[in-house]
């Protein structure tokens, strides 16, 4: 089913339980009453609860953390050159549920599992590489969430630690469009950063370098990306 119909069965499915509740409230029998205040208790818990959830995917040690990190300001957030958590952690920004995954890496199957059955459930992905770009399992992955998991157009491709020596954006782009065919990197809002520089940028130790680590961040670029793939996903993602 697309989204689109998707959405039209969500609208259909509200209107009909609006309609159906205006009828019942009319009636003053107990039984009913019970069974419209239940309704709207539960009614108002799922609104509630309905949150646009966003994973943050692709190879350990590619920046994951350090992007949530960079994007909440939290300090819980746990960053390492080592794989340091093989759990997948919830993170709240503004209106909005990250998910921190621990990545994906060779020989790690089972987590890999965890990882994908988590992220089946998730409204839309950003998937990190690093400057190096994708090694096999990563390429694996990402085919495998854009093909198998039907997941393009829901999904931001992020090329971080740009800071280190990279290549410009323009060669790197044709390596990636060689490793995601038949896809393009315009299909993934592709943006080139460096999370640690902006990360850097919010600490007062480094006020006087803040504009400059800003700028090299290229941070905007990722927000600018993820904005338009939420502006995109907006009505399905709040419906899933
Ligand atoms: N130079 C540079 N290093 C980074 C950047 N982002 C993360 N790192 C470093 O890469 C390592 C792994 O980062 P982490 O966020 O834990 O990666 P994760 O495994 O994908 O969550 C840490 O040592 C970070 O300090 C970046 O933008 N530039
Ligand atoms: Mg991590």
């Amino acid at each position: 089913m697309s989204n689109f119909q998707f959405n039209l069965k969500s609208k259909k499915v509200n209107q009909l339980c609006q309609q159906t509740i205006d009828i019942l409230e009319t009636r003053t029998e107990d039984e009913v009453k019970k069974s419209v205040d239940d309704f709207q208790d539960f009614w108002q818990k799922y609104q509630h609860e309905k949150k646009l959830s966003i994973a943050f995917i692709g190879q350990y040690n590619a920046g994951k953390s350090t992007l949530i990190k960079a994007l909440t300001g939290d300090e819980s957030v746990r960053i390492s050159a080592e794989i340091c958590t093989d759990k997948v952690t919830e993170y709240a920004w503004q209106d909005v549920l990250l998910l921190d995954t621990p990545g994906i890496y060779a020989g790690n199957t089972e987590h890999n599992d965890i990882t994908l059955e988590r992220i089946y459930k998730c409204d839309l992905l950003v998937f990190v590489v690093p400057n190096e770009l994708f090694n096999p399992q990563g390429a694996e992955f990402f085919q495998k969430v854009a093909n198998q998991m039907q997941r393009v157009g829901q999904m931001v491709l992020v090329v971080n630690k740009m800071s280190r020596e990279s290549g410009s954006p323009q060669v790197l782009l044709s390596t990636i469009a060689k490793v995601i065919e038949p896809y393009y990197p315009q299909q993934f809002y592709t943006c080139f950063i460096d999370a640690d520089s902006y990360l850097k940028s919010q600490d007062p130790k480094y006020i006087k370098y803040q504009q400059s680590l800003q700028t090299k961040s290229n941070f905007n670029d990722f927000l600018d990306s993820l904005q338009k793939l939420i502006q995109k996903n907006e009505l399905s993602a709040k419906l899933v």
